[in-house]
């Protein structure tokens, strides 16, 4: 009779278990802190060891760590590059040392796209067109200009570039809409809000919209707005993106509109790609996030319901 494995002795293939580098951007909005447990936690579950590194939002962190991971010979490198350029050299040193590169959340403007196996994360330019197109219906109707403040994310990075561009891109079908200021608050609430008040102080009852590029800036200049002395949500439209808990408690207070969708929750995704690749399958080079809109009147009901 054949030997029952009873798991004592040689046990399984010790090839299933990888050892994976996580260079992650850092822990700056409620969106990366659920993406980086998402991840973490999708890794060890599988089995899998982790090496992680939060690089704070400084590119040289993670040049640093994806030259640590070469260094320790890791099997595979997961990466959110912090801004799209500045990465080529390192993730040339992790192909020519055979180690495999997954971009995870945001990508890299890169011509070869053989420095890396897959990009998996959201549509940045699908997620500010859909911004726009709610403002177009919010407006329906509406005569005379229409102001906005724009409150960007980190200077040169995907989700900043994209979220704009495809914002103005719906802009461009509604020659009354007219961003009238527009500054990096660097996806952080402290930030946000500092912006936001300097936009206050140039621009005040002038201004009708803010569309910030992630909900935690959007918290913070909420918080501006009141202290300013008018109402968020009524006097000035807030829109912003990630659909967080924070952006929820707001809608369902009545100081925010709507939330862009951006699902930070893809680990178990990402951790399928890594283990197909290591077993010889190829991957899209482009794999997307699905993700929705939400608005102020779904807030109360959806806030129990919301997993980051
Ligand atoms: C988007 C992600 C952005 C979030 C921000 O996928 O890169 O970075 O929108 C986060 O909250 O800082």
């Amino acid at each position: 009779e054949g030997n029952a494995s009873t798991g004592e002795g040689g046990g399984g293939s010790s090839g299933d278990k990888l050892v994976i580098g996580f260079s992650q951007v850092g822990a700056e909005s409620e969106w990366r802190t659920a993406n980086t447990e998402s991840i973490k936690s999708a890794i060890t579950d599988a089995g899998h060891e982790l090496k992680f590194s939060d690089a704070q939002q400084k590119q040289e962190n993670q040049i640093k760590a994806i030259r640590s991971f070469i260094a320790q010979k890791v099997d595979a490198i997961v990466f959110s590059p912090v801004v799209e350029t500045g990465f080529e050299t390192v993730l040339k040193e992790a192909k020519d040392a055979g180690i495999p590169v997954f971009l995870a959340d945001r990508a890299v403007d890169i011509e070869d796209d053989s420095l890396w196996v897959t990009f998996l994360g959201s549509d940045f330019v699908e997620e500010g067109r859909k911004a726009a197109n709610w403002l177009a219906e919010e407006m329906e109707g509406v005569e005379g200009d229409i102001n906005i403040v724009e409150l960007q994310g980190t200077v040169g990075s995907a989700p900043a570039i994209d979220r704009k561009e495809g914002f103005e891109e719906v802009m461009a079908e509604h020659p009354n809409f007219k961003i009238i200021k527009s500054q990096s608050g660097d996806f952080t609430r402290a930030k946000g809000k500092e912006v936001m008040e300097a936009f206050l102080k140039s621009e005040g009852e002038n201004i009708d919209v803010l569309y910030s590029h992630n909900d935690d800036m959007a918290i913070g200049a909420i918080q501006a707005i009141e202290e300013y002395g008018l109402k968020p949500g009524e006097d000035i439209k807030v829109i912003g993106v990630d659909a967080v808990k924070g952006a929820f408690e707001a809608m369902a207070a009545g100081k925010m509109n709507v939330t862009v969708e951006c699902n930070p929750l893809f680990g178990p995704q990402l951790v399928d790609l890594i283990e197909a690749h290591a077993a010889g399958e190829t991957l899209e080079k482009r794999i997307s996030v699905k993700e929705s809109i939400y608005t102020m009147d779904q807030a109360e009901e959806l806030l129990p319901t919301r997993k980051y």
